[in-house]
């Protein structure tokens, strides 16, 4: 080494480049790496199942394989290039389901830039096209979000973790798993949703009992004597704004969820501020649902009770929209009050129910108030009552929240409710159990046609496959469309303060003429404009359901014809319906005095209604208004989305039946592997009965 070689800076070993040519050397080794990779995927174009293949295949696979290994020298020269600086590739540091997704939303924008709306850039969309347009985009986007889902529940470890967990608390999950594994292993990706929702459906294990009654009826004095808590807020004028579950937990706990979807745990002494009339006037604060957990031994087999503000005038009303306020239950206990007189709410709240399809308990509340003689016949009054006004022979039982009357509280408990609940959960039970029948009676269909596939094609078909193709993408479309329909239909009407008032105004004038009065109190004001605006949200509703209806309709047709045994019910539908948000004005409007008005004509009187209620309330209501509006919408987001998820669950099923039928989908199959599969699941009830029996010997 000559003797005045200057000493390299500091910390640099002798050829080393600097920092920045360093990072140059590596970036251009990753990029050289990435054309590789590039090159590879033109190379493997051959063997890819595109449907779109991008380049014409002009190497055999032998001068294929020649290319490649010049890929791996060149790479392992990259390697020893490093390696000259002392440097490695950095490892990798975007997780593959990352990516993953980002594609996906990708794939998503470009699905839904298929639309009418954006199609119409291009030129008018033929009146004819646009249903089936329609169609197609959801059929697509219904795939994309399977796959997401899929990607999201941690690729499918998901769901075998919960089928043990299942298995441990003692659901029998055998017949579960061995599709979840055949539907894997055979490609069969359409009954993934469903397989999903079952399982769903058995970890959900808990049932809800709510209770209804008029208003101060005792509803949440009883729970909280049921519960020994006193979390519930009760008091003489009304209570209860937002509907309460109480489910089972280690220590007393609270959370309310408002209407834009956002959650809270909350102090449980603040409670009162978020669910009561008075602590949350008009629900401004715009709480749509709280839940408490209690340390009850009561609730700890998955009762799960809920309290409700009472349905009040609504009941009297009844009529199928009625039906989205219920709260979403299993079994529903109706309170009447002893200390008060009977009236048709309480007919109507139980009219309601029966056309709900939710069993019911009737309750006599507060009947520490009775005196010694008067219990019978007053459960007897009642009893006839329900006889007469709804054909029901139901027995009505006595109850009473105070501590000295706790005996009659118990014994329902227990010698009603309870056995009630086991109902409900076996009633429950069979349902999923017959939801699994009717997916494997599918899967072995799918597998049945896949091994079948040569000799179908060709052959007559024995069902129209095109026009059952095009009524399900019907059925897609209009389910899938119906989210943006009702989201503008919901933000439109919380927008429109104008149009209630014209409303009351007009309903006002009606009855001041009809029945010569000139005062509108506040409480009939108030009436009118909750009528107002339920009158408004009710096409709405309807049509919602409508939609619904027919698509679950045109399944269960398509399904018949498709001779299938799985298909989706309408009570499916109906539980996505309940748990309306309820529109509640803030305050009470002031009485208006029309006594010097009433000889004017009705133009006139009908205005100064009008702009006396604008003054007193009008920005009250706007505001009110606006938060509903949020709040319908959160509701209609998770509506659409429970529904699109039940459609396409089954929806995806019927077409790849269809196409395997028809021989559009050409899947590679492994026919022993298949015929293996197929008797599996044949063979499954009497295997499993051997099995049983087996081991009953072992016990005897
Ligand atoms: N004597 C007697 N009074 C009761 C009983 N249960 C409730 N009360 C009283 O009735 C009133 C109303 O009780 P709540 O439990 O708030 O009634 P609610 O049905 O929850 O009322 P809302 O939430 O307003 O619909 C309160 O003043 C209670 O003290 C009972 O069993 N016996
Ligand atoms: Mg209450």
């Amino acid at each position: 080494m000559p003797e005045f070689a200057p000493d390299p800076p500091t910390g640099r070993r002798p050829g080393e480049l600097n920092n920045p040519q360093q990072r140059r050397l590596r970036v251009t080794c990753q990029y050289i790496d990435k054309l590789l990779s590039d090159i590879e995927i033109v190379l493997h174009a051959a063997a890819s199942k595109s449907p779109f293949p991008r380049y014409v295949v002009d190497i055999t696979p032998a001068q294929s394989r020649v290319i490649e290994d010049h890929i791996h020298r060149l790479r392992a020269q990259l390697l020893r290039t490093l390696a000259w600086q002392h440097m490695e590739p950095q490892p990798p540091d975007i997780p593959a389901t990352r990516a993953v997704m980002t594609d996906l939303a990708f794939v998503d924008i470009a699905i839904e830039e298929l639309k009418p709306s954006y199609m119409r850039g291009y030129g008018a969309v033929p009146e004819d096209a646009v249903d089936e347009l329609n169609g197609v985009v959801h059929e697509l986007r219904s795939l994309v979000t399977g796959m997401e889902r899929y990607v999201r529940q941690k690729l499918g470890s998901n769901l075998e973790a919960r089928l043990r967990k299942l298995e441990q608390i003692g659901c029998d999950v055998d017949l579960l798993r061995l599709m979840e594994q055949i539907v894997t292993r055979q490609g069969l990706v359409e009954f993934r949703s469903r397989i999903d929702s079952i399982a769903s459906r058995l970890e959900d294990d808990n049932l809800e009992v709510a209770l209804f009654g008029r208003v101060s009826s005792g509803k949440s004095s009883l729970l909280n004597a049921l519960l020994g808590t006193n979390v519930l807020p009760v008091g003489v004028n009304p209570i209860t704004a937002v509907p309460t579950k109480l489910r089972y937990g280690a220590a007393l706990r609270a959370a309310v969820t408002y209407g834009d979807g956002r959650s809270e745990i909350v102090k449980v002494e603040e409670l009162s501020k978020l669910v009561t009339e008075q602590g949350n006037p008009g629900n401004l604060r715009n709480v749509v649902r709280a839940m408490v957990e209690v340390p009850s031994p009561r609730l700890s087999q998955g009762i799960v009770l809920v309290d409700t503000p009472g349905l009040g005038s609504l009941a009297r009303r009844g009529g199928a929209e009625t039906l989205a306020y219920l709260p979403a239950c299993d079994l529903a206990l109706l309170l009447i009050d002893a200390g008060a007189t009977w009236n048709d709410e309480d007919i109507g709240t139980l009219r309601l129910l029966y056309e709900a399809g939710i069993p019911a308990i009737v309750l006599l509340s507060k009947t520490d108030l009775l005196a010694e003689g008067d219990l019978h016949p007053v459960v007897h009054y009642i009893q006839e009552q329900l006889q007469r006004e709804l054909g029901l022979e139901m027995n009505v039982h006595p109850v009473s929240s105070l501590p000295d009357h706790s005996i009659l509280l118990d014994r329902f408990f227990e010698r009603e409710l309870l056995p009630r609940f086991e109902q409900a959960r076996k009633l429950r039970n069979g349902s999923v159990a017959r939801k699994i029948g009717a997916l494997r009676d599918s899967v072995m269909a799918a597998l049945e046609t896949n091994l079948d596939q040569r000799k179908r094609q060709g052959a007559e078909l024995p069902i129209d496959a095109h026009d059952l193709e095009e009524r399900l993408r019907h059925v897609t479309g209009e389910v899938g469309e119906q989210r943006t329909t009702l989201n503008h239909a919901f933000l439109k009407l919380a927008e429109t303060p104008e149009a209630i008032l014209d409303k009351v105004a007009d309903t006002a004038l009606a009855w001041m003429r009809t029945h010569s009065k000139a005062r509108l109190t506040s409480l009939q004001l108030s009436e009118w404009i909750h009528d107002a605006v339920r009158e408004e949200l009710q096409p709405l509703i309807e049509s919602a359901r409508n939609v619904s209806q027919r698509a679950i309709d045109a399944l269960q047709s398509i399904a018949r014809q498709m001779e299938r045994t799985d298909m989706p019910a309408q009570k499916d539908m109906e539980v996505f319906l309940r748990d309306l948000p309820r529109f509640e004005l803030a305050a009470l409007p002031e009485d208006i005095n029309a006594s010097h008005w009433m000889l004017l004509g009705d133009g006139v009187v009908r205005s100064r209604i009008r702009s006396s209620l604008r003054r007193g309330i009008g920005e009250m209501l706007q505001q009110g208004l606006h938060q509903y509006g949020h709040a319908l919408s959160h509701w209609n987001h998770q509506f659409a989305r429970e529904m699109e998820f039940l459609i396409s669950s089954y929806a995806d099923a019927y077409r790849v039946q269809l196409h395997r039928i028809t021989g559009i989908s050409k899947e590679s199959i492994d026919a022993p592997q298949v015929e293996d599969d197929l008797a599996r699941l044949k063979n499954w009830e009497a295997n499993e009965n051997s099995k049983r029996c087996e081991n009953m010997d072992k016990e005897a």
